[in-house]
């Protein structure tokens, strides 16, 4: 089964649109050039909100082959949500993807599984791509459940998708003991998780699904440990990536090491 690998920058609250146009035009330099060779993975960005529009011109004035997204969405499509965000408004900025229940979401607002099955829902409604974060943090890991823990959570999501639903999918096993640390996991750890996150996606569903939902590791990914990740089994299709996304070397390293 070939699924096409992503890799997927998680600006988090950095590069105002200035910043992101500086970032974008050196990115697609670096992909440009003949001698940088990457494997033909999706590349993607996921900038704050105020960024997204000068993304997207770019993108498409300049034809560029990049994806981009956002990090989070409202669950109510539009009406008196002050500060809220609609799936529809982003599917017309021509997202393609939005990151639902990473760990600061659930960790700074209150984002609980009910409100992230609705967010999974409305991007699916607006015909885009939920990027779904899961994973332990260091205090499941000591006592020896995190792969319940991480299997749980996106089993509390998914179980009353539809196949057809479920297969739109992108999850992404993010251990909250990585995010940010410098501690990425191992090789072992990740597949491992990725491999529990597949299983548990073919016994609910059927190898249709679990053969093409794509699962990312992200937690502290950097050029030195990007291929060593990928090459430590077949159930990681690519990055979720943060501080590293936010240098356009680094990140282009990480596409062509995917
Ligand atoms: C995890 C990751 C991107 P970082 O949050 O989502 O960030 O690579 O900085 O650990």
């Amino acid at each position: 089964v070939s699924r096409k690998p992503l890799v997927a920058g998680n600006w988090k609250m950095n590069f105002d649109h200035i910043e992101a146009t500086y970032f974008v035009q050196k990115l697609a330099w670096i992909l440009r050039d003949a001698h940088f060779s990457y494997r033909n993975c999706e590349v993607m960005l996921m900038p704050p909100f105020t960024s997204i529009r000068s993304v997207q011109v770019l993108i498409e004035s300049d034809r560029l082959k990049l994806s981009y997204g956002a990090q989070y969405v409202s669950v109510t499509n539009q009406g008196a949500f002050t500060g809220d965000v609609s799936a529809d408004m982003l599917a017309a900025l021509g997202c393609s993807y939005v990151l639902v229940g990473h760990s600061e979401r659930r960790k700074y607002h209150p984002e609980d599984d009910a409100n992230i099955v609705d967010q999974v829902r409305a991007v699916l409604a607006a015909g885009m791509k939920p990027i779904l974060c899961v994973g332990e943090s260091f205090e499941e890991r000591r006592q020896g459940i995190e792969l319940e823990y991480a299997v749980g959570q996106v089993h509390d999501v998914t179980r009353d998708l539809s196949d057809q639903q479920a297969s739109e999918l992108v999850i992404a096993y993010e251990p909250v003991w990585a995010i940010g640390s410098g501690m990425v996991a191992t090789p072992q750890i990740a597949q491992q998780a990725a491999s529990a996150i597949r299983s548990h996606l073919r016994s609910e569903y059927d190898d249709n699904v679990a053969d093409r939902v794509r699962i990312l590791y992200g937690g502290s990914v950097n050029p030195s440990n990007a291929s060593e990740l990928m090459a430590s089994g077949r159930d990681i299709d690519g990055f979720l990536v943060g501080g590293a996304a936010l240098d356009a070397e680094q990140f282009a390293t990480i596409a062509r090491l995917t």
